[in-house]
């Protein structure tokens, strides 16, 4: 696939609509189609984007209530608008679903998302959130698991920015709302960035197939560096703003993370003016930078409506050759979890991270929940315990 035309970014749960609400407020977003999908109907009213673009999803089951943090609640929630989603997301060329982990609905639905796109082949990346330290072990945990056993082994490319990361740019005494609004403000110009460089008008395209390429190995630690410069810095130091603003962004990392790296994928966007001279010397800066082994992808695009103003990101890949999950993120050691013992509080299934497609609860589906020890007793055994089913075609 080259230059997809059709690019949509689907906010889901409360952290994902907020961001889809500053998404909005920037000029690139016209180039793609907005939508938010929530269970809860207070966190889709405010979100400003076209009514006919909010799902309220599994609403005869959740009545527009959300679903109080619990993620399994949020994943059958999802799956029982799966219809109405695959209407909604069936002939795009793209599509980035943006999220936090932690809580209920995009952690239980982010799954149920990767496996319509999959059933549709339609390429698809996440960038999901983990929660800040401050908010406590359980909502880390929960989001590892997610991550770790439904995500990964589903979608094709993943992007977990660690929260906490942003602290460096956060004053020491901010509150929870504050952080998550900083965040917000990041991830939107992330995945605009990222969506600017598929939008096609390249001068040098870096495709999906390149990303996903890179990422097909599951466990990799992901940061984003994005800097902007406009018409307001001058001329003859823009390239070193432009670098030094990218080096500087939260969710970077700082260049310790550049240096680390096995692969960069540093991406160049200027108005219709940018040359191929400006880009070879940026480019430059971020390799010299970066080990000799790393893997280097490039990407040059233009859009007319940016004028003299540039957008370089830096997405740096680093794989995970360990098999310790914990370290994947980079989330320091004081906040680890405790591995969960074995029968402890789900039982155990052999085949428990096999990418199944949602689990229907048939007639029960749109009624509470029988739950023991978090396992809902109303689907059928064979999909709690995800064992395939040949079918026969
Ligand atoms: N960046 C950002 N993150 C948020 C915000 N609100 C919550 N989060 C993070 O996202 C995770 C999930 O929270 P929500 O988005 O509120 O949860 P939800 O998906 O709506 O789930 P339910 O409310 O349980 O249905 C939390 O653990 C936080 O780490 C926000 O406004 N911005
Ligand atoms: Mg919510």
């Amino acid at each position: 696939m080259n230059n997809p035309k059709k690019i949509a970014i689907v906010g889901v749960g409360q952290a994902g609509c907020r961001t889809l609400n500053e998404i909005s407020t920037l000029r690139q977003a016209q180039n793609f189609t907005l939508f938010a999908v929530d269970t809860d109907e207070h966190t889709l009213a405010e979100c400003q984007i076209d009514a006919q673009h909010k799902l309220l999803a599994g609403s005869n089951w959740r009545h527009g209530q959300g679903c109080g943090g619990d993620a399994m609640a949020g994943s059958r929630a999802i799956a029982s608008s799966r219809t109405q989603l695959e209407n909604l997301l069936n002939g795009f060329d793209l599509i980035f679903f943006t999220g936090g982990l932690g809580r209920g609905s995009a952690t239980g639905g982010m799954p149920i998302l990767s496996s319509v796109v999959k059933k549709h082949k339609i390429p698809a990346i996440f960038i999901v959130t983990m929660p800040f330290k401050m908010e406590g072990l359980g909502k880390q945990r929960t989001a590892e698991s997610t991550l770790k056993n439904e995500l990964f082994p589903l979608a094709e490319v993943v992007l977990a920015l660690p929260n906490d990361l942003l602290f460096s740019i956060l004053p020491g005494d901010v509150s929870l709302e504050e952080a998550f609004r900083a965040s917000n403000r990041q991830i939107a110009k992330c995945v605009i960035s990222l969506a600017m460089i598929f939008m096609g008008g390249n001068l040098l395209p870096a495709n999906y197939a390149d990303l996903a390429g890179l990422l097909q190995q599951k466990k990799s630690t992901v940061s984003i560096g994005i800097g902007l410069c406009s018409a307001k810095d001058a001329q003859e130091e823009r390239h070193s703003v432009l670098f030094e603003r990218m080096m500087q962004s939260p969710l970077l990392g700082g260049v310790r993370k550049i240096k680390e790296a096995d692969a960069i994928i540093a991406s160049l966007l200027g108005g219709n003016d940018l040359n191929a001279a400006n880009c070879l010397h940026i480019f430059e800066k971020v390799k010299e930078i970066t080990p000799d082994k790393c893997i280097q992808i490039h990407s040059v695009s233009t859009d007319e409506n940016l004028g003299d103003s540039m957008i370089l990101s830096v997405i740096t890949v680093k794989f995970d050759e360990s098999n310790d999950f914990e370290n994947v993120l980079g989330i320091p050691d004081e906040v680890k979890v405790p591995k969960r013992q074995k029968n402890q509080t789900q039982p155990e299934s052999e085949q428990l991270g096999l990418p199944l497609d949602a689990k229907s609860r048939g007639i029960m589906e749109h009624t509470a929940p029988t739950l023991i020890n978090q396992v809902d007793m109303d689907v059928p055994t064979f999909q709690r315990r995800q064992i395939k089913i040949d079918n026969g075609y």
